[in-house]
This record gives C-alpha cells, structure tokens and sequence, in this order.
C-alpha cells in the first residue's frame, strides 16, 4: 500500500499538531470592541519591541531621535537597519517574514509601503477573524488592567465580545505599587488604606470580585521581580495572602505568576528596556504548599529556572507551569524546554502561549512553536512505541488538545 495510506508516525503527529487549534493562554492582544487599542499590521509588526530592542544595537543615534519619530518612520527605521542592511535572521525579525508569507504577501521587493498597501484592505474585525483562522488559535486570553485609564472606559462601557478572546484580571499595579493603587481604588469607591488597615483587605477582595464579574476573568495574574520571596513580611505577600488567594479560593480564580522581569535596566528602550534574572522556585513551593486549596499557575523568564521548575509542578498537583516566555521563545530553548517538560511532567503543562501585542504575531509564533512541538512529541511517541506500547491517532489527537490548551482549560475551571 502507498505510505499515503501508511503515514508515518512523524508525519501523523506533524498533522495532529497542526490542525489542532489553540487556546493561547496568555496575550497581551485585545477584543477587537478595544479600537484604538488593537495593534495589527505591518508598523505594529515591526515596532514590537523585541524589534526596538535589537534595532537600536545597529545605530548609534541618540534614543530620543527614534522616540521621536510616528510609528510609520520608527517602522521605516527598524526595516532599513534589520531588514535590509543586514539580513533579517533573528526570531523576531523570522517572525515578521513568517506572517507576511502566511498572509500571501511577496516580500521580495523588500518594498515596505508596497507592503503596507496589503494590510489597507482590512478592518481590524475581518483582520481579526482572518488571523485566528491562519493561526488556528480558537480562543485568546488578553491582559485585562482595570488600573489602566485607556482600557477601563471599555469595561465600564460595557460592549459585545468576540467570541474568540477571554479577559485575565492583571494584578501588579495592585501588588507591586500598593501605594499609588490603594489612591485609584478609594477613588472608586473602595474603602482602602495605603497602609492595609481598616476595611483594606476585605475592599480588594470586593474589588477583584467586582472586576472578575465584570471580565469574566478566567485567572488573575501578576509579573514579579526576580527578588520576590515567600514567605516573606511585604506588602505584596500581605495582598497576595489575605486578599487575592481568598479571593481566588472562594471564586475558583487560579492565579497566575509570571516570574523573573527586572523592569527598565536600559530606561531609554522604554518597554523594550526590561531584562530578566533567576528567581526563587522555593518561594513558589512554599506558596502551592501554604495554599492547597489554590490554583497557582507559573512561568519563569530565567532558563536558569526551567529545571526546578519542572520538579516543583511535579510536587505540587495545584501547580500548573507554562509558557516559553519572552527571552525563551526562541526555537532553540523551546525545545530544550518542552522536552525537559514532558519527560518530567508528561502531558500536565501547557507548553507554550505567545505573549503576542500585534494581532498578527499569532500567526507566527503559533507557525514556529507548532513545529518544535510536534518534533519532540515524536520523538516521545516513538520511544513509546520502543517499549511495544503504540498510540493511536485518536490518542495523539486527545494529548494535542490537551497541550494546546485543554489542559489549561480543565485546570482552570471551577
Ligand atoms: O509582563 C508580561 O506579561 C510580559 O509578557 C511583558 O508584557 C513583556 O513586555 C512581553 O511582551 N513579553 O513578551
Ligand atoms: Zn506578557
């Protein structure tokens, strides 16, 4: 028979793995009902701060020039110092190829306003529904700052939701700058006091229960510093345990800690600025083993942290790790990273989320990341079969699914 008929196990779990569709547990994209604060396109695209970053290291202009430029000339500046005086062959730069050749975009000419004129056609609805369907994401967890003053009119506003996209109620105004916080939320009604006393703590559990209703928040979630320890007497630890897990608890909110960002090393980036260090894998063991009752969620930035992180989600069953997050989205360490994961923990981790800010990186980070996965799945699909024991495609189907995002989503729920 033609091996059409025999598929290989490799190309059946090349297949499964991109066909399945995603639940992409962490973004910063936004419902398309958010206008002016979606990002899409070929200037959004080549601003990503990944971009900024690297571009600034092939010119010695002064910071402020480039600030000073609108995103058209920041993008006109980024393509000639990336794209064509030299060759475009980091992962962020592979990334704004990657899209335009699965929008069907020539990019040989290496024109970018001939470029632009593809994205003219779109609204950012149509753009929306045609980049999930490219990807094959089916549903986007955004990050949701009620702190913020340009997002929060949307929610107090209230307007219809995309199918496709969820809310995650971000948290590190509220934990990391209490102070400046406790100010925003007396204001809208919150009996709170900068100092934790009075009706403080009971007020943030009203006020995350408040906004969780209003989100339909499906986890809260923070970004800490590489210096944050539990147990430890701080603010944020004080928040976190007489408030936010609580909460969490009696709400069936997991909570998710993003962990390793030093903010700001080279202020003049900007938001491309931030630098990581290793963290305390210690802290989130004590934390999963102080609080049973909680879902905690983690991914770490530091490579450093991905061995121990492995060994604490095999400690601790309300402990879920994911992500190969920001410096760690590269091919190379996604997939030292996945394989170390699934031979420690199996099935129980979701892989990968792609942190995207402009709409069309869905489809690039989910065209990279599918690949690595199905090779290492491979690899592990036929050490089994080694042994005797052989998968059927149904069963890879049903490990895809729960890789891609249905492990998360069972996780999760309450
Ligand atoms: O704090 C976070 O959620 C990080 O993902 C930052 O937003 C970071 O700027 C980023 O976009 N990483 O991919
Ligand atoms: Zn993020």
């Amino acid at each position: 028979m033609s091996a059409q008929s025999h598929p290989t196990l490799c190309q059946v779990v090349n297949e499964v793995v991109e066909t399945t569709s995603v639940f992409d547990i962490h973004t910063h994209l936004f419902d398309p009902a958010f206008g002016s604060l979606v990002s899409w396109g070929i200037d959004d695209l080549l601003t990503y701060h990944y971009l900024i970053a690297e571009a600034f290291r092939c010119s010695t202009e002064p910071a402020e020039v480039f600030w000073s430029l609108d995103k058209s000339q920041q993008a006109d500046w980024i393509w000639q110092h990336l794209f064509l005086e030299r060759s475009p062959i980091s992962e962020a730069c592979r990334g704004v190829l990657t899209t335009l050749r699965l929008l069907g975009i020539d990019a040989r000419k290496r024109d970018l306003p001939t470029l632009r004129k593809h994205f003219a056609k779109w609204t950012p609805e149509s753009y929306t529904d045609h980049i999930l369907q490219i990807a094959n994401v089916r549903k986007v967890c955004m990050t949701n700052l009620p702190f913020d003053d340009q997002e929060r009119p949307y929610w107090e506003k209230g307007f219809t939701r995309h199918p496709s996209f969820v809310a995650a109620l971000r948290l590190d105004p509220l934990l990391l700058e209490w102070e400046k916080t406790a100010g925003q939320l007396h204001g809208w009604g919150y009996d709170v006091r900068a100092d934790l006393s009075g009706q403080t703590l009971g007020e943030v559990r009203r006020f995350l229960g408040d906004w969780a209703l209003k989100m339909d928040s499906q986890y809260c979630m923070v970004s800490l510093p590489p210096e944050w320890r539990f147990p430890e007497n701080t603010v944020t630890n004080r928040l976190l345990q007489e408030a936010i897990l609580p909460f969490g608890r009696d709400h069936g909110q997991a909570f998710a800690m993003m962990i390793g960002v030093r903010r700001g090393v080279n202020p003049e980036l900007r938001m491309a600025g931030d630098s990581l260090a290793p963290a305390d894998v210690p802290s989130v063991e004590a934390l999963c083993a102080a609080y049973p009752k909680n879902k905690f969620i983690c991914t770490m930035l530091a490579r450093e942290n991905q061995h121990a992180l492995c060994v604490a989600a095999r400690k601790f069953r309300n402990l879920h790790i994911f992500g190969c997050w920001w410096f760690l989205n590269n091919p190379s360490l996604i997939e030292e990273i996945t394989r170390m994961r699934i031979e420690l923990l199996g099935l129980g981790v979701t892989p990968q989320h792609s942190d995207c800010r402009v709409m069309d990186q869905l489809a690039y980070k989910w065209s990279h990341s599918r690949p690595i996965l199905a090779k290492v799945l491979s690899e592990k699909y036929s050490d089994l079969s080694d042994t005797g024991w052989h998968v059927t495609r149904a069963e890879i189907e049903r490990d895809v699914h729960q890789l891609l995002g249905g492990g998360f989503e069972a996780f999760i729920k309450h």
